[in-house]
């Protein structure tokens, strides 16, 4: 990540464990390496095609929490169907699944799901290279720190085709990346004001850019991943050069593009669901009592079915959900989740994972809940604003009492 000040001593820019960005996480690819993101079904990492893409070597993954450092391997992944290799920008994502459950201090993050990210300032995080605003990263800086800053996004990189045509070598697709440059408070970097007329002189200190191993991270709207890491360009088009050094090396001037992630719900949702572990496939098969394990997490699956008619056969009905404590204590029984479910057009029913925490202590049977609410496209029946189902973990421990 490269900043406006260089200083990473400055807590502004450190991401350090325990404040909330414990499920980014460093991605290795045996000869490079990016940055990742843990999904709410603390199994997933969303990342970038481009660092998987030709690569040979077997994947790890290292989080950093407030319980340390911990490497896992890596079970499967899968990249955009979209996605082709050299260069291209566009379906720039990837789907990583963990070999086992990653540490409970991990953050498990949602994903942003509404259309609304342009003009707001978001919050990224990632391993790559440091550097300063005025300089550009710095190769020669091999410290591999989990760093953070902001920016704003400025517009979808479309538009930026449709402005510069032949002076931008590639063409995103419409409403698949967002772009967002890199401000030190003068006119003549804001590069996105003076190529495309979207004028924003930057958040001062706050502002940042990725750089190499920034690739396939978050960017963070509202605590949920809105963007994924894909590519910066030193831009110009004609005398319009903004980049302060006239070099690609994410200094102020250039331009960074990020997946954009409401975009890709579906593919990131079905690819999802296609890969938990033994889901119930229909409501007689959901387990309401689930032993508690003895390590790790076990995933238990709250069954969502729609029986009506949709209004067209393209809507996506949508509930919003979140769990709540009955016996069980979230953090230490179970995880706490919440977020929004979409059915989409060819579903009629999906699950929503919970985390339960294993350990070897004998306690007595406990509950949790989960409830629903705020249908989109269907309803919970008259005067019924929340529908909430109940599950049970059972202790799995041998005591003698
Ligand atoms: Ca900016
Ligand atoms: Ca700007
Ligand atoms: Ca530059
Ligand atoms: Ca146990």
């Amino acid at each position: 990540m490269v900043t406006t000040v260089i200083s990473y001593a400055d807590t502004r820019y450190r991401a350090s464990a325990g404040l909330g960005y414990d499920g980014v996480v460093l991605i290795s690819n045996g000869t490079s390496y990016g940055t990742g993101t843990l999904l709410f079904d603390g199994r997933a990492l969303l990342t970038a095609a481009h660092l998987l893409a030709g690569s040979t070597g077997a994947l790890s993954v290292e989080f950093q929490t407030k319980s340390g450092s911990e490497t896992l391997s890596v079970a499967k992944s899968v990249l955009h169907p979209g996605y082709a290799v050299a260069g291209a920008s566009n379906d720039d994502l990837a789907i990583v699944w963990l070999s086992k459950a990653p540490p409970l201090a991990a953050n498990r993050y949602d994903i942003y799901r509404d259309a609304n990210e342009i003009g707001q300032a978001f919050t990224m995080v990632g391993f790559g290279q440091l550097g300063s605003g005025a300089n550009g990263a710095s190769v020669a800086n091999t410290n591999v720190l989990r760093v953070k800053a902001q920016n704003t996004f400025d517009a979808d990189a479309a538009k930026l085709k449709a402005s510069l045509g032949a002076s931008m070598a590639w063409s995103p697709l419409s409403g698949s990346q967002l772009v967002a440059d890199f401000d030190n408070g003068s006119p003549s970097q804001d590069a996105l004001g003076r190529l495309i007329n979207v004028t924003d002189l930057g958040l001062g200190l706050n502002e940042g850019l990725i750089a190499h191993g920034d690739s396939g991270g978050p960017a963070f709207l509202a605590g949920k991943v809105a963007g994924v890491a894909s590519y910066t360009s030193s831009l110009s088009s004609g005398a319009i050069t903004p980049d302060v050094d006239a070099q690609p090396n994410s200094s102020f001037g250039e331009i960074a593009a990020w997946q954009r992630v409401s975009s890709f719900q579906q593919w990131i949702d079905q690819s999802m669901r296609a890969n938990y572990p033994n889901p119930p496939a229909k409501a007689t098969d959901v387990k309401k009592d689930v032993p508690e394990g003895n390590s790790g997490t076990t995933l238990t699956y709250f069954f969502v079915q729609f029986t009506g008619v949709r209004a067209s056969a393209d809507q996506v009905v949508s509930v919003e959900y979140a769990t709540r404590d009955g016996t069980a204590r979230a953090g230490s029984d179970y995880l706490a989740v919440s977020g929004r479910l979409n059915l989409y057009p060819n579903e009629a029913n999906a699950v929503i994972p919970a985390e339960i925490v294993g350990d070897a202590t004998p306690e007595p049977d406990e509950t949790f809940y989960l409830d629903v609410f705020n249908p989109i496209g269907g309803s919970f029946g008259p005067d019924v604003v929340k529908l909430t189902a109940i599950r049970t973990i059972l202790n799995d421990d041998i005591q003698l009492i």
